[in-house]
């Protein structure tokens, strides 16, 4: 298997002390963008990177940002961030009440505009939305924390989301988040995955040091 795999590890797996350590070490290893995830404490029980760190981040590198709204309302919460040309964003569909409009005005920007979707979200939102969406980032786990085992139901719903995608006229990514192990990446692609979200039940569970090494080897293993 030939193809490309996009790769995007998730800051919020990095010791705050390692940050910047790694965000050099993305941009030296040529990944796909930085997975960013954004917590409110209301849509998700945890509370994590704000703008501050999102600021820090785009200081160091001109590398595309992956934002991962896990907030309620992201209408309002998605203006605080600067996010510009080929960022991606994604949003809970179920967080807000015109998921559709929201979308397109991420698209008017010439950001790639997305749906994230939990275990338990309905698939109907991707099928309304297929005609304004660039990627789908499907989770594996329930969102709010890093660590967990992927869901029972998640590689027949990815299946189900490929086909869907599938029809859309245009090609839109779909990108796996949370516990791309080896192992579960390997049947991730097999159900329909384009790309994932890696972190520390994956590659960034070495360290800064150890990331380049286990990128190449995780890539290596999966295109095999
Ligand atoms: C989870 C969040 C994810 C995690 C990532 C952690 O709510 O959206 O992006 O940061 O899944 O990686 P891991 O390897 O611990 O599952
Ligand atoms: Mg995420």
């Amino acid at each position: 298997m030939n193809r490309h795999i996009a790769i995007y590890p998730s800051v919020m797996c990095s010791k705050p002390w390692d940050l910047k350590d790694y965000v050099n070490v993305f941009d030296k290893t040529g990944v796909d963008g930085i997975h960013f995830d954004v917590m409110d404490g209301h849509f998700v029980p945890n509370i994590t990177l704000g703008t501050i760190d999102f600021n820090m981040i785009r200081s160091i590198t001109d590398m595309p940002m992956n934002v991962h709204f896990m907030v309620e309302r992201p209408e309002v919460i998605i203006p605080y961030f600067e996010l510009k040309e080929n960022d991606m964003c994604a949003f809970h569909p179920e967080a807000t009440r015109q998921p559709h409009s929201l979308l397109l005005s991420l698209k008017s920007r010439n950001i790639k505009a997305g749906l994230a979707i939990s275990p338990a979200t309905s698939i109907d939102y991707i099928e309304n939305c297929l005609d304004v969406l660039d990627f789908i980032l499907v989770m594996a786990v329930n969102p709010g924390f890093g660590g967990q085992k992927m869901v029972a139901n998640h590689l027949s719903k990815l299946e189900k989301i490929k086909a869907l995608a599938d029809k859309a006229a245009h090609k839109i990514e779909i990108i796996v988040d949370g516990n791309t192990t080896l192992e579960n990446a390997k049947l991730m692609l097999k159900a329909g995955a384009d790309s994932f979200v890696v972190g520390n039940s994956s590659i960034m569970k070495d360290g800064p040091e150890k990331f380049q090494e286990n990128y190449k080897l995780y890539l290596e293993r999966l295109q095999k």
